[in-house]
């Protein structure tokens, strides 16, 4: 029996999803994962492994491209895992980079490693007899991927430009002790891949309960008024209040979330809410007590319905907000002003209050591969054999050369314009454009993101030199299916794949990622959506106000409605 027992109103309402009772059963998370690797028979897991290793950082995939041939083979998919580590605020040394450059060269089917929109790299491709030593080898260089899939706590996000030195080393730190708080505390990861022996205990999770969560948790820490981490799309946002360049504390919000299910007006994107500020000395209470009023309260008969953002419409702002005061014992005080003003990365070199110098590269698609005419993955291994500071993945699926001296200011770039990964002739449209994975390895794509990106990119280029607008850009965001990875529902221009070639085109996100695009076209190939872009982009350049930008335009022109509260009027 559970120490803390699933809220008894949901179980009186219907049978809980099955993603209950495999929790139950799995002592933990262990299921049989040790018996299903030493199976030689697939490559896959079995049974309930299948989704628990999501818990241990891994996601069982197969090469889409190459399904149907094989099958024609009567084979059985070729089976792999995708790894996806864990990495609070996105920091990775150069002796780390190094290390999982060559993993990925050396043991992966795709040679890449990706960075994703959540400050973190996935290895795609790794074969079952991979698999142990990968999370060795990992944990030798001090990076582990315990949780970053599965129904807990994912990689805590932190804003990634540290311009702003010490507040960002603050931050940062409070990113790693979240993180680390809200581990499971199962010691499965160990005993499986780590080959630690199996230690006799009545083991509990605290704060995670027993069955874990009821679905996925995202957790950020930002540092206003940098918006990149995208709070909208968090269950929980800590962000950070200073005074005279010191942290004093965190403004909460929770409730952000942007995947829907097309045809289920029951889910929908919703931005965060802000509950109130709290002392630094409360963060971790916090944290932990939003975590476990989700855990209570979130509804686990019904997936699509689990997460935070429901619980919070179903019980109400208010509710969820006394609960959690409740448990931590003290009261939230009243927000703290902040702004949010910018959140794409500033691409190129800026020069902290330290006079330590950081350099954004923009990596499209967060890919890190050596492309024709364009080593990308060489020339980051060139710069991480002679870098002295370190590497910071942003949640733009950019990268930063993190703490660089003045003296080798020159070597480094040097370096990154060797192997283009710095490229002048990159439009700021292009800089502002982003993608989820999708196709071959993404089981849920519906239609292609990552692979079709920088061809829309070039059209939508286009468009805006047709209409004198060639130094403009409009945040576009491509998601091959409604799930949102790429975070189109907080785009000015978000493209959500329906089916190959297919995809729902919503207008009127913000430059600041503070709204939720609402639907223009419905289920419309290429042609139809940039045919609706020349027309409006040669409207927003002839009728735009100063400064306004394209998202804005569309709203206050009448093009679509403002999403103003998501639950009411995002499907309306
Ligand atoms: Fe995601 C599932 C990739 C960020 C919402 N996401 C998946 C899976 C694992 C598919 C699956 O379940 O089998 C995708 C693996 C593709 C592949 O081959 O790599 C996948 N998600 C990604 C990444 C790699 C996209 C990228 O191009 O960078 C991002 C990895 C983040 C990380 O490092 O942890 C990624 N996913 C997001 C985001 C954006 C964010 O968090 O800022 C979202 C929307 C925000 C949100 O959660 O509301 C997101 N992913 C989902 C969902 C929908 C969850 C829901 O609320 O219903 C799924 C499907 C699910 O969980 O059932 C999903
Ligand atoms: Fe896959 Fe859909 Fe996420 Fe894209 S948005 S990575 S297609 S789950």
């Amino acid at each position: 029996m559970s120490q803390y027992p699933i809220n008894p109103a949901f179980v009186a309402q219907g049978k809980l999803s099955d993603n209950e009772r495999l929790k139950t059963e799995s002592d933990h998370l262990r299921g049989t994962i040790t018996t299903d690797l030493q199976d030689e028979i697939t490559g896959g897991f079995n049974g309930d492994n299948f989704m628990l290793i999501r818990f241990h950082g891994m996601y069982q995939q197969d090469d889409r491209d190459i399904r149907a041939e094989r099958a024609a083979q009567k084979l059985e998919p070729l089976h792999n895992v995708m790894l996806r580590a864990r990495m609070p605020g996105g920091i990775i040394t150069p002796t780390q980079w190094l290390a999982i450059d060559r993993f990925a060269a050396e043991k992966t089917m795709y040679g890449s490693i990706r960075l994703t929109t959540r400050q973190t790299f996935q290895f795609h491709g790794v074969l079952k007899p991979n698999i142990k030593p990968m999370h060795q080898f990992l944990h030798e260089i001090g990076i582990d991927s315990i949780a970053t899939a599965g129904d807990v706590n994912r990689n805590v996000l932190c804003t990634s430009n540290p311009v702003q030195s010490e507040l960002h080393q603050q931050a940062y730190q409070w990113a790693v002790k979240i993180s680390e708080h809200l581990l499971p505390k199962t010691r499965a990861y160990a005993e499986i891949w780590l080959d630690e022996e199996k230690v006799e205990t009545t083991e509990q999770e605290p704060i995670l309960g027993d069955t874990y969560l009821p679905r996925k948790f995202k957790t950020t820490v930002v540092i206003p008024p940098d918006n990149d981490i995208d709070v909208h799309a968090n269950d929980l946002n800590f962000v950070a209040i200073a005074e005279n360049g010191q942290l004093v504390g965190f403004n909460v919000l929770v409730g952000g979330g942007l995947a829907m299910t097309f045809g289920d007006t029951s889910t929908y994107p919703r931005r965060a809410d802000e509950l109130g500020f709290i002392p630094l000395e409360h963060t971790l209470k916090v944290a932990e007590h939003v975590v476990t009023v989700q855990r209570d309260y979130g509804d686990r008969v019904n997936r699509k319905n689990a997460k935070t953002k429901y619980t919070i419409d179903r019980i109400g702002l208010d509710n969820f907000r006394r609960e959690i005061e409740q448990r931590v014992g003290v009261p939230f005080e009243p927000v703290r002003p902040y702004t949010f003003t910018n959140r794409g990365d500033r691409i190129g070199w800026v020069e902290g209050i330290d006079g330590k110098h950081h350099l954004t590269l923009f990596i499209e698609n967060g890919r890190v591969l050596d492309f024709p005419g364009k080593p990308l993955k060489t020339g980051l291994a060139e710069i991480a054999k002679v870098h002295q500071g370190d590497f910071r993945m942003t949640a733009n699926q950019n990268l930063i050369v993190a703490g660089v001296p003045t003296e080798q200011k020159a070597q480094i770039e040097q370096l990154a314009r060797q192997h283009g990964l710095i490229d002048d002739s990159h439009s700021e449209q292009r800089k502002n454009s982003m993608a989820c994975v999708a196709f071959p390895t993404c089981p849920l794509a519906m239609a292609e993101a990552e692979r079709y990106l920088p061809e829309l990119v070039t059209k939508v280029e286009g468009l805006l030199q047709k209409h004198q607008l060639a130094d403009e850009h409009i945040v576009l965001r491509v998601t091959g299916c409604p799930n949102g990875c790429g975070r189109a529902m907080l785009a000015e221009a978000g493209l959500v794949g329906r089916a190959p070639g297919k995809y729902n085109l919503y207008l009127g996100g913000d430059r600041i990622g503070s709204r939720v695009p609402k639907l223009y076209l419905d289920n419309v190939a290429e042609a139809e959506i940039l045919a609706a872009l020349d027309q409006l982009i040669g409207r927003w350049a002839k009728e735009r106000l100063a400064d306004e930008c394209f998202g804005d335009f569309v709203i206050r022109a009448g093009v679509v409605a403002e999403v103003k509260v998501s639950k009411t009027d995002f499907h309306a």
